[in-house]
């Protein structure tokens, strides 16, 4: 099965996504998503002008020997961009592989190891009752885990917290909106808010909570002692991880399950977080940590370590990450729980998808390949619309992490 032809797909169904389209001899294509949120051009251009006419001709059969030749044939190794386009490649040829087969992507995985994934979803609120109250439909709509953000006094606004309740895009702005930053504030206030969670919702459902890179590692530290007793499922991203490091500071102070990785692109990003078991949950995608072959690296590292995976699906990953997320999910061992940020009408109805959500998991499906779609008319109808991530500043104006 030769690969004939290629192509990158830019759509704006509310949001932007990036999808490259592989074309074989055999009249079969296979799909993967390549939407870096913020600098989807790049990764555009990285396709266009630099990987694709390097895949015409190649064996679609061969996804080891073309992800070896895409990332070390490239020299300039790792980095985001680079990883993103190469898991579009790898995922798409997954894809094409299955379909080849006429099996569900699971299967050439290794087959189940459970019969569903379970997710968790996003609950947020400008204040604690508000958060709660969306809590409440998230346990009606049969949820077992899920993450709760909520607005902090005397901040205009918070990561994690949106108008839009189940649809939270945080790349808003033509050009990056500004947001204010207090670690005093916020470090005083989540406590209470999930000292009231448990108090209104008992220890059976899951809790999480996402820190957005924002603390000092012994902030950090403070911050998951004092949630101890509130039990959370884990706390996310608590402090930047360019210093692997750091968590060992961290670790020292707190028994908090700590997850981290949605921003990796690379095994070596993790590395020293899993060898010394710094951390319980590994975050890294399909789309964004160099595809499924690479990614299958990572949670073998990680299953090394008793360390589990929690995949990052924030709406910006696109159906089709959650599509092959969801078979990856399915095969590994060390599966912990898959993130489920739903994705709006618009977005679904451009990309068809297999899987389905029931009582608190997602299921696949059993379609050949990975059982996601484009429609490539239904896309053409939203064109690429400038959008950046927001950028966060402290109160006395210093530039903060997002
Ligand atoms: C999450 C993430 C997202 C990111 C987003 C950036 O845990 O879901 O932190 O909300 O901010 O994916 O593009
Ligand atoms: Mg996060």
């Amino acid at each position: 099965m030769k690969i004939e032809s290629a192509k990158v797909i830019v759509t704006c169904p509310g949001r932007n996504f990036v999808t490259l389209k592989i074309m074989t001899d055999e009249g079969l294509y296979g799909l993967g998503d390549a939407t870096l949120n913020g600098r989807e051009l790049a990764v555009v251009s990285y396709l266009e002008d630099h990987v694709i006419p390097c895949l015409v001709g190649r064996d679609a059969h061969r996804i080891e020997d073309t992800w070896q030749y895409l990332y070390r044939g490239a020299y300039w190794r790792r980095g985001p961009v680079t990883m993103t386009a190469i898991a579009a490649v790898d995922t798409a040829l997954w894809d094409l592989k299955a379909k080849a087969a006429g099996l569900p992507l699971y299967q050439l995985l290794g087959g189940k190891s459970r019969e569903s994934v379970l997710v968790y979803g996003h609950a947020n609120g400008k204040d604690i009752e508000q958060a709660l109250d969306e809590v409440a439909s998230y346990v009606d709509m049969g949820y077992k885990a899920i993450r709760i953000q909520c607005g902090v006094p005397g901040l205009p606004s918070t990561y994690g917290v949106s108008k839009d309740r189940l649809f939270y895009e945080p790349a808003d702005g033509a050009l990056p909106t500004e947001n204010v930053w207090s670690s005093e504030k916020y470090l005083d206030w989540t406590p209470k808010l999930f000292e009231k969670a448990r108090a209104r919702f008992g220890f059976e459902p899951h809790f999480l909570h996402d820190v957005h890179h924002r603390l000092t590692p012994i902030e950090a530290a403070r911050l998951g002692r004092s949630l101890e007793p509130y039990r959370l499922f884990w706390l996310e991203d608590p402090t930047p991880a360019e210093n692997q490091q750091a968590f060992r500071l961290i670790r020292q102070g707190t028994v908090t399950p700590l997850a981290v990785g949605e921003v990796f692109s690379s095994i070596h990003d993790c590395r020293e977080l899993i060898e010394e078991q710094l951390i319980d949950y590994i975050r890294c995608t399909v789309v964004h940590a160099g595809g499924i072959t690479h990614l299958r690296q990572i949670a073998g590292l990680a299953a090394l370590y008793q360390v589990r995976t929690g995949c990052h699906g924030a709406t910006d990953l696109s159906p089709v990450t959650m599509g092959a997320a969801l078979h990856f999910d399915l095969s590994i061992h060390n599966f912990g729980i898959q993130e489920y940020m739903r994705h709006t009408p618009e977005t679904d109805a451009v990309f068809p998808h297999a899987y389905q959500f029931a009582q608190g998991s997602l299921a696949p499906g059993d379609q050949p390949g990975h059982g996601v779609d484009v429609d490539e008319e239904l896309a053409a109808q939203y064109p690429y619309r400038r959008a950046y991530l927001p950028v966060n500043r402290l109160q006395d104006g210093t530039l903060h992490n997002w």
